[in-house]
């Protein structure tokens, strides 16, 4: 069997995004991840859905990318998007090491950050717009827990657009790993690492971007050099919808300190944070996730168009 039909067994692309890849529309990757372990049903669902049409608004195509029946699915529908909703942490979380065991059994996954990345490349989508990446854990010199999405980012070509990365994480270390594996963390209209919930951290980037096409272009020189890095895409919340710092730091802080108490480690330990932080602040900081989302895909469809008028 040759290697396209080898991948064409595992690999789905809906005829919608097919369609665009084929004619050179711009196309965004979603992840899935944020929709069954990230946000409570049902708002994971309506997101999910808002979230595919302001990249539609946006000029672009929308490809929320997930495991279905034992296929990595590049554009599921609105009925598997609400299967993955309903379902929620009963999904295996799948990032890059759980994509040839669920595919094996036939299973559904959710799609972390990194399983993302290598479903929109395997596909041949270069954007990717999501809430936040993961990253290197506070405590990591103890227990080593460092996201797989950096050691992706270092070998998968995509930009990932995020808002940051919540300071559940050590966001100095994270920024030292990037830049260890040679992944480029730009700044949209900032000089400052954001922190998810807040515009601000105590970090500064090496890189101000102030426009769509620029952000395009580094992808699109990245893409000509056949070089093999993602990038990262930091755009701070709108400050209508970032939340206190010290709110947020005193949650988080006795979120990891409940976390380290319940012997909570591994991948369990993301999804456990996420679910303490928006117990303890409520609907606020579930709207300020959504918000941030939204502005996060509405700059990957404006990238994913700009860098589609590059390669004409
Ligand atoms: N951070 C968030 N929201 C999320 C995640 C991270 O603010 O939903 C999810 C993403 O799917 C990310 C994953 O890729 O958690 C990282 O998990 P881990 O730390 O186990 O690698
Ligand atoms: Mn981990």
């Amino acid at each position: 069997m040759n290697n396209m039909l080898k991948l064409t067994k595992y690999l789905t692309i809906s005829d919608e995004v097919k369609t665009a890849l084929e004619n050179g529309k711009a196309v965004v990757a979603l992840e899935s991840t944020i929709i069954s372990h990230g946000m409570p049903y049902p708002k994971n669902v309506e997101t999910a859905l808002l979230v595919e049409e302001t990249v539609r608004k946006n000029g672009a195509v929308p490809a929320t990318i997930a495991i279905i029946g034992g296929k990595i699915k590049v554009g599921i529908s609105a009925v598997e998007i609400d299967h993955l909703g309903k379902k929620g942490h009963a999904v295996t979380k799948v990032s890059r090491r759980d994509i040839p065991v669920v595919l094996a059994n036939k299973e559904d996954g959710a799609t972390t950050v990194a399983a993302t990345m290598i479903g929109a490349h395997l596909a041949g989508i270069k954007v990717f717009a999501t809430g936040g990446i993961g990253g290197v854990h506070r405590n990591a010199e103890t227990t080593w827990d460092v996201s797989a999405d950096l050691e992706e980012l270092a070998q998968t070509p995509v930009m990932v657009v995020c808002a940051g990365a919540k300071s559940i994480l050590d966001l100095g270390l994270t920024k030292e790993y990037l830049e260890t594996k040679g992944v480029p963390v730009l700044g949209y209209k900032t000089e400052i690492l954001p922190a998810f919930f807040t515009r601000n951290s105590p970090y500064k980037l090496d890189k101000c971007v102030d426009t769509t096409l620029e952000l395009a272009k580094i992808a699109y020189v990245g893409e000509c050099l056949g070089m093999t890095n993602g990038y990262v895409v930091a755009n701070p919340i709108d400050e209508k919808y970032s939340m206190d710092e010290k709110l947020i730091e005193s949650v988080i802080v006795k979120a990891v300190a409940d976390a380290a108490e319940r012997g909570i480690k591994g991948k369990e330990i993301t999804p456990f944070l996420l679910d303490e932080i928006q117990k303890k602040t409520g609907g606020e900081s579930l709207e300020s996730n959504i918000q941030l989302v939204l502005g996060n895909v509405t700059l990957g469809a404006k990238i994913a168009c700009d860098l589609e008028s590059l390669r004409k």
